[in-house]
């Protein structure tokens, strides 16, 4: 089997615009739409998303839950809720972490075998990227570790920056 090292990749890029099973995006716990991430998958998928969203009816912090991916490439959007960050001792760290596996969850639970994920929390929700950074890809890699039906894991960061800064996670010198 391939190691987990393997199945896990880091672009550069709009994940509205990744051809993978199921996008992650980081939403809000009313599931009803934002900015950031959020405002573009639901600008780029339309209102079948959001329609779904409503019938859920939201979603726990840490928690995920899947709707369809409407006019995006991906067949289904994976909705998880990161952790707002308020100085690291709040249990941001746990949230942040179960955000990631919850969303691999959901996917293993509805046969989504390749999956992309945004850098959750990191916007709008203030946790620090350095920090976040290796908690998203140690839980993945952990994940991966143990689910083989999961294909692979992209991260699709929005910024050069942001890029660097997961490499060095996943590579640490
Ligand atoms: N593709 C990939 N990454 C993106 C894209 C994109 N198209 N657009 C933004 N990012 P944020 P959060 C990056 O704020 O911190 C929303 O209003 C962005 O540069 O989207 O979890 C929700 O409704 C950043 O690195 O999510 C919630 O209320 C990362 O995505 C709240 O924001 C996450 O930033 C969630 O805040």
């Amino acid at each position: 089997m391939e190691t987990e090292q393997s199945r896990l990749d880091l672009i550069r890029g709009d994940i509205t615009e990744a051809a993978v099973d199921a996008i992650v995006n980081a939403a809000n716990s009313t599931l009803l739409g934002g900015g950031g991430v959020d405002g573009a998958i639901h600008r780029a998928g339309g209102p079948q998303i959001l329609a779904e969203c409503r019938k859920i009816g939201g979603c726990e912090i840490g928690d995920a839950v899947l709707t369809g991916g409407g006019n995006l490439p991906a067949r289904y959007v994976i909705h998880t809720v990161g952790p707002i960050y308020r100085g690291g001792q709040n249990h941001e760290a746990d949230l942040l972490a179960s955000a990631y596996r919850r969303s691999l969850e959901v996917a293993s639970d509805n046969r989504v075998a390749t999956v992309a994920f945004p850098s959750i929390s990191t916007g709008a929700y203030g946790y620090p990227i350095d920090q976040a950074a290796p908690i998203a890809i140690g839980t993945v890699r952990q994940y991966l570790s143990q689910h083989p039906e999961i294909v692979f894991v992209r991260f699709v960061l929005f910024s050069e920056a942001d890029l660097a800064i997961y490499r060095n996670a996943a590579n640490p010198v």
